[in-house]
C-alpha cells in the first residue's frame, strides 16, 4: 500500500493530481481509514501494532504528499516567472502618430507672422446675420454686390458668413469708436460655389483691419508685402490691381509673385506669372461710420485672404479639394515639415 502510493505521489504533476491521490489514500473511504475502522476485529495483540503501523503508513504518506505540493507549487511558480519576463530587447510596437492638418498649419504660420507685426486675433460666429454680414458692410438688401457672394440663407436674416468681414464689424463696435484697431481674424466661410480645383463651397479666410488715425493705402500694401516676403521668401513681390468692393474705397486685388516659376509663367499662374491671393482696401468712410468711428479723424484699411489658395501656392498644390478629402496619402505629406 505504501509503495503503490509513493509512486503516485511521485507521479502525480499537477495540484490536481495530487489531490485525487491525498482523497485517495487519506480520505474517508481510503483504506487506511478502512484498516483503522476495522481494528475493531483484530486480537488485542495485533491492535496496537496495526494501528501504529497504518499511523506510521498515514503520516509518512501525508509528509510526502506536502513536500510534493511544495515542489509543484515551486515549479508553478518559476513556470509563471519565465512566461512573464520581458525581454526589454525587443523592438518596441510603433505608436502611429498623427499630424496637424496642412491648413491648420498655414493658419498657424500666417497668425505667427501678423502677430510679430503687431496684430491680436480676433474672432466672430460662422452663422451670422444679415445686418453684420452685408448690411454694415455698405451692401444694403438688393445691391447687386451681393451677387458676388451666393450665400447660403438659413433664415431671411440669418446666413452661413460668405466672408469674413462680419469680424470687422463686430470689432470695430466693440471699441467704442476708440482706435487703435489692429486685428486679425481667421475662420471658415461658407458660399453657393461650384466646387472645382480652385473654388470650395465651404474655405478658410483671414480677415485683417487696421484703424487709426493717419492710417494711409502704403501702410497696407507695407504690411502686405512683408506678409509675402514671410510666407513666401525674400524675393517674392506682391502687386495691387484696381477692384471693388462696397465695403472698402479705393479696393484692390492683391496677386503675389508665381513661387513655381519665380515670375518666368507656368501652369500654376496661367503664364501671368502672378496670382491672387486676396482682396484689400481703405474702409469705406460709411463703413466706419455705421461702426461708430468717425471717418474725419480715423482712416482703416482691410483685407480678405483665401487661406487655401496661399497654401496651394506655398506648396504646390494643384486642387483645393485635397484639403477636405482627408486622403491620408496627401496629409502624411506634410508630417515632416
Ligand atoms: C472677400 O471675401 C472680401 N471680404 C475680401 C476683402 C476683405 C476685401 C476686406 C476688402 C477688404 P473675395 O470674394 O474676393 O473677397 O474673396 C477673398 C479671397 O477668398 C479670394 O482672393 C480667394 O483667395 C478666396 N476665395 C474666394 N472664393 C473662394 C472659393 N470658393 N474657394 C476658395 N477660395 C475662395
Amino acid at each position: 500500500l505504501k509503495d503503490t502510493a509513493l509512486t503516485e505521489i511521485e507521479q502525480a504533476n499537477s495540484k490536481q493530481e495530487l489531490n485525487q491521490v491525498k482523497v485517495k489514500y487519506l480520505g474517508k473511504k481510503g483504506p487506511i481509514t478502512e484498516i483503522l475502522r476495522g481494528m475493531g476485529s483484530l486480537s488485542k495483540e495485533e491492535r496496537p501494532l496495526i494501528g501504529k503501523l497504518a499511523n506510521e503508513i498515514r503520516e509518512e504518506i501525508a509528509k510526502l504528499i506536502n513536500e510534493k505540493e511544495e515542489t509543484i507549487a515551486q515549479k508553478a511558480l518559476e513556470e509563471r516567472l519565465k512566461q512573464e519576463t520581458i525581454d526589454v530587447t525587443l523592438p518596441g510596437k510603433k505608436v502611429l502618430k498623427g499630424n496637424r492638418h496642412p491648413l491648420t498649419r498655414v493658419i498657424e504660420e500666417i497668425e505667427d507672422i501678423f502677430i510679430g507685426m503687431g496684430f491680436e486675433i480676433a474672432e466672430g460666429p460662422e452663422v451670422e446675420s444679415d445686418y453684420y454680414n452685408f448690411e454694415a458692410l455698405n451692401l444694403p438688401k438688393e445691391h447687386p454686390a451681393r451677387d458676388m457672394q451666393d450665400s447660403f440663407y438659413i433664415t431671411e436674416e440669418v446666413l452661413m458668413r460668405t466672408h469674413t468681414s462680419p469680424v470687422q464689424i463686430r470689432t470695430m463696435k466693440s471699441k467704442n469708436g476708440i482706435g487703435p484697431v489692429k486685428i486679425i481674424c481667421p475662420g471658415k466661410v461658407y458660399r453657393r460655389d461650384d466646387d472645382d480645383a480652385t473654388h470650395s463651397h465651404q474655405f478658410t479666410q483671414i480677415e485683417g483691419l487696421v484703424v487709426d488715425e493717419h492710417i494711409t493705402m502704403s501702410d497696407l500694401k507695407g504690411v502686405l508685402l512683408n506678409f509675402a516676403k514671410k510666407m513666401y521668401g525674400e524675393k517674392a513681390k506682391i502687386r495691387l490691381r484696381p477692384s471693388f468692393f462696397p465695403f472698402t474705397e479705393p479696393s484692390a486685388e492683391v496677386d503675389v509673385s508665381c513661387m513655381m516659376c519665380g515670375g518666368e509663367g507656368c501652369r500654376v499662374c496661367k503664364n501671368t506669372g502672378w496670382i491672387e491671393i486676396l482682396g484689400a482696401g481703405m474702409v469705406h468712410p460709411r463703413v466706419l461710420e455705421m461702426s461708430g468711428f468717425d471717418p474725419e479723424r480715423y482712416t482703416g484699411f482691410a483685407f480678405g485672404m483665401g487661406v487655401e489658395r496661399i497654401a496651394m501656392l506655398k506648396y504646390g498644390i494643384e486642387d483645393i479639394r485635397h484639403f477636405y478629402t482627408n486622403d491620408l496619402r496627401f496629409l502624411e505629406q506634410f508630417k515632416r515639415m
